[in-house]
This record gives C-alpha cells, sequence and structure tokens, in this order.
C-alpha cells in the first residue's frame, strides 16, 4: 500500500540584500511525504519568489496532482513539471527507494552579504580550502573591487566566489576589476553573472582574465527543451540551483554532462528549509563529493524545520506542527 501526505509551512525569515529587489520575510512552501511498506521518502517542493516562474499555490496544486498519480502506481514525468514540484517530488521517490546516500557535505562557502568583518571568523575557522563567497553588485563598484583586493592581499589562501547577479553593464564590470590586481585574479574562482546580458559577461571574461559561472543563464537555458550544455559557452563553472532546474535526475544529467565539458559545477540554495537544505547536501556529496556546495543559507531563517542544519543552533519547527494540506492513501497498490 502507498500513502502520501503533503504539508504546507511557513517559517519566519528574514533573507535580506540576498534575493535584491524580493526582499522575504517569510518562506513558504511545502513538504511532500510519501510512504510504502514501512518506508518513507520526503522532498521540499519551495518556489522561490522573484525567481521561480510557479506560484506557491500552482506548485501546490500540481503536487496534489502528481501524488494523485504517484498512489495508482504511475510513474511521474518530471520534466513536464515545474521545477519546483519536480526536484521535490523526485527527491522523495529517491529517499523511499533507499537509494539517496545519508552522507552529506555540510561544509558550505560561507557567504558574506554585508559586513566584511563578519566574514574573518568564519574564514578562521575553516580548515582545509578556505572559500568563501561575496554578493557584489549591491553597492558601488569601485567599492566592491576594493573590497574584494583587500580581502584577497590580507589573506594568502583565500579563494573567492562572487555573484553580481547579472547587476552590471560592461562599463560597471570593467570598473570592479580594474581594482583587482591582476596578480589575485586567479584567486577568484568565479564571478557568477557579472553582466546584464550574457555575451557581454563573456567578454568580461576575455578581457580581465577573470572566469565566469552560469547561474541565471543556465536558469534559463534548461527552460529550452533543445538547450544544449555546449551552448553556455565561456564559463569556468555552473550553478545547480535544484528547485530551480528540476528532477534530481536531471540535476545529474547535467552534472555528469558538464563533467565531460569540464566545466566545474556547484549545487546551490534556494533558501530551502533545513530539511530541503539537508538533502541538498547529501546530494552535493554523493554526486560531487570534492566541490563545496553554496548551501549558506540557514542563517537568513528564524527556524529549521523537522531536521537540524548540523551546528545551526537555531530551533527546530516539527513538521507536525505545519497544516497537512492533503493526504490520501491507495486502495489496491
Ligand atoms: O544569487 O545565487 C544567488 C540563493 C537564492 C537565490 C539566488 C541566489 C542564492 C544564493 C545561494 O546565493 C547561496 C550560494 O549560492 O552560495
Ligand atoms: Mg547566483
Amino acid at each position: 500500500m502507498r500513502s502520501a501526505k503533503l504539508y504546507r509551512y511557513t517559517l519566519p525569515m528574514d533573507s535580506g540584500v540576498i534575493l535584491r529587489d524580493n526582499r522575504l520575510k517569510e518562506r513558504e512552501g511545502f513538504i511532500v511525504e510519501l510512504c510504502e511498506q514501512g518506508n518513507i521518502g520526503r522532498g521540499e517542493i519551495a518556489p522561490l519568489p522573484g525567481f521561480s516562474q510557479e506560484g506557491v499555490e500552482e506548485a501546490g496544486a500540481l503536487a496534489k496532482e502528481q501524488l494523485e498519480l504517484w498512489l495508482q502506481g504511475e510513474a511521474l514525468d518530471y520534466d513536464a513539471l515545474f521545477p519546483s514540484v519536480a526536484f521535490g517530488l523526485s527527491m522523495a521517490e529517491l529517499e523511499l527507494a533507499g537509494e539517496l546516500p545519508l552522507e552529506g557535505n555540510y561544509q558550505a562557502a560561507p557567504l558574506c552579504t554585508g559586513d566584511p568583518d563578519d566574514l574573518l571568523p568564519a574564514l578562521n575557522a575553516m580548515t582545509g580550502e578556505k572559500v568563501a563567497k561575496v554578493k557584489v553588485g549591491l553597492y558601488e563598484p569601485i567599492r566592491d573591487g576594493m573590497l574584494v583586493n583587500l580581502f584577497l592581499e590580507s589573506m594568502p589562501d583565500l579563494k573567492l566566489r562572487l555573484d553580481a547577479n547579472r547587476s552590471w553593464t560592461k562599463e560597471k564590470a570593467e570598473k570592479f576589476a580594474q581594482y583587482i590586481a591582476p596578480s589575485m585574479r586567479h584567486r577568484i574562482t568565479f564571478l557568477e553573472e557579472p553582466c546584464r546580458s550574457p555575451s557581454d559577461s563573456i567578454s568580461f571574461a576575455i578581457d580581465t582574465g577573470i572566469s565566469i559561472a552560469w547561474d541565471e543563464t543556465l536558469q534559463e537555458s534548461v527552460r529550452n527543451p533543445e538547450f544544449r550544455l555546449g551552448d553556455l559557452m565561456g564559463g569556468k563553472a555552473i550553478i545547480i540551483k535544484p528547485t530551480l532546474i528540476g528532477s534530481v535526475q536531471r540535476c545529474i544529467d547535467l552534472i555528469n554532462t558538464a563533467k565531460e565539458a569540464k566545466l566545474q559545477t556547484v549545487i546551490s540554495s534556494s533558501i530551502e528549509s533545513s530539511l530541503g537544505l539537508n538533502q541538498l547536501a547529501r546530494l552535493a556529496h554523493w554526486q560531487l563529493p570534492n566541490e563545496v556546495p553554496g548551501l549558506d543559507t540557514i542563517g537568513l531563517f528564524a527556524e529549521q524545520l523537522e531536521v537540524s542544519w548540523p551546528g545551526c543552533s537555531l530551533p527546530v519547527a516539527e513538521l507536525n506542527s505545519q497544516t497537512i494540506v492533503w493526504q490520501a492513501e491507495s486502495q489496491s497498490l
């Protein structure tokens, strides 16, 4: 017999400047729970406002419809579903089948969004490779450039991932680069999407020697079924945010194609609850054991959900305290 539940959760949070114009004070989403023969599998369906094309209501309606099919024993066609729904349902199926390894990579690249002084203790506490992520493009490019240069100069073993979220014109991006000493540039592992247009970002990489990574461009590209990873020329890395990309299988396919193309691949958060974030850490360790994932987002929340993120002391709300919006069981299977 199969049974399934859909919980709707609301968690207090403050996304601060991370989401730029889409500041969030609450995170809403669903947890799907599948049961079969005493086994259980969960997944998170949480479209991210301002990033996902689907809204939370639409995602919930589609999830219920698909859960009905699952109860009847049908195989779900993930490529036809909203990315957030495909991700959550496929993750739940994977966990139910016992195919998602338990071990996770919880070593996140610390995310610096405001005061650079906040980053120093986190960096000093890191063992192994020191890698941090800094949001740029929120203030003047000159300030960003000076700051990044200062970081690199003062910590010789530091590597930085930067993210501009397409906020610069080509001129502003160049202004930023002017302030980074050429001898430091190779320690910027990559800069995500410096410019509004992808072609300007490619020119920027060629002109400055600073490697770039695709995040928004990858999300846009995968919406086109004809898309081939080889179309994303000029980037050194891709950022995979499964909630915005689709099913676990689709993410794994992308990872494998990227490996063949020698593209660095980073699994990253779409501000999932601690439940989804833990699963992303497990997916990252399983598929990309040697890559630090971009999962340092639990600190944006005021509460965790059901499972704790390792080392995080925020209170944990039980799944049972959330609303069950739908549940059913199959008769025949
Ligand atoms: O700008 O890459 C982004 C999270 C949600 C939406 C957009 C972004 C992010 C992150 C996640 O930055 C953290 C990370 O990638 O390290
Ligand atoms: Mg990004």
